[in-house]
């Protein structure tokens, strides 16, 4: 046990009332329900400083022991963008003709998804996720990290929200497998890639699938 003095600082929740919590709770509920993953982007530029904004709001997450395991690395450069659209087609392409299950392919047939991926090249930023499964620092140390898959997953969420709230969309992408990630972005040994996001407008053409979302009675039980 370390016999270190760590300090505490006063905390302090904005100070709502009952009626203001109902309200931003509602409001919040009516802006995150109108988000949805798009496939087709516009080309329309976003300022870098709107991309820094919402990975400081990622990186606001809570993680395993506050170590932050996350690398968000955001591409707008076209050839890296090139180089990410070639490599992750050429795993979809087998990924669509073989590698998926006829299980799978029939779930994602309302989608309409195939092994195109022309929006990595289309969108203003693309921001790739990494997992940092240690540390390493610039010695060559290494150091443990806690609970990476559910820290880097709530930052991504974090990311999400903070991506629409913007007004700006993103789609979950994962082609897979996405090691070529590492090397395309020249990440160190101890990061792997998590999701790999573009981010950006929709096209004027774009169109979403009709989905309905579980009501709450579907997805959760309360115990009063
Ligand atoms: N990675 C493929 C397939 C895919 C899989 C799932 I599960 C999705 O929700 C969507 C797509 C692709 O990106 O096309």
């Amino acid at each position: 046990m370390s016999e270190v003095e760590h300090k505490f600082i006063p905390y302090q929740t904005a100070d709502f009332s009952e009626e203001e919590s109902l309200q931003r709770s509602k409001a919040f509920y009516e802006l995150m329900d109108k988000r949805r993953s798009i496939r087709h982007f516009s080309d329309k530029p976003v300022p870098k400083e709107v991309i820094e904004n919402i990975i400081r709001t990622a990186s606001s997450a809570p993680s395993g022991a506050h170590k932050q395991p996350w690398t968000f690395c955001a591409v707008s450069n076209p050839d890296i963008k090139k180089q990410m659209r070639e490599a992750a087609e050429k795993e979809e392409y087998e990924n669509y003709h073989g590698r998926m299950s006829d299980e799978w392919l029939e779930d994602l047939s309302p989608f309409n998804t195939d092994w195109n991926k022309p929006f990595i090249e289309t969108v203003p930023w693309v921001i790739v996720v990494f997992k940092k499964s240690y540390d390493l620092d610039a010695d060559g140390n290494k150091s443990k990290n806690y609970y990476v898959n559910e820290s880097v997953g709530l930052a991504a969420g974090f990311l999400l929200a903070a991506i629409h709230n913007a007004g700006l969309c993103s789609l979950t992408h994962t082609p897979s497998p996405m090691n070529f990630l590492i090397k395309v972005l020249n990440r160190p040994v101890n990061e792997k890639p998590f999701l790999l996001i573009p981010v950006g407008y929709p096209a004027e053409d774009c169109q979403v699938p009709e989905l309905e979302r579980k009501g709450l009675k579907d997805m959760s039980v309360f115990y009063e």
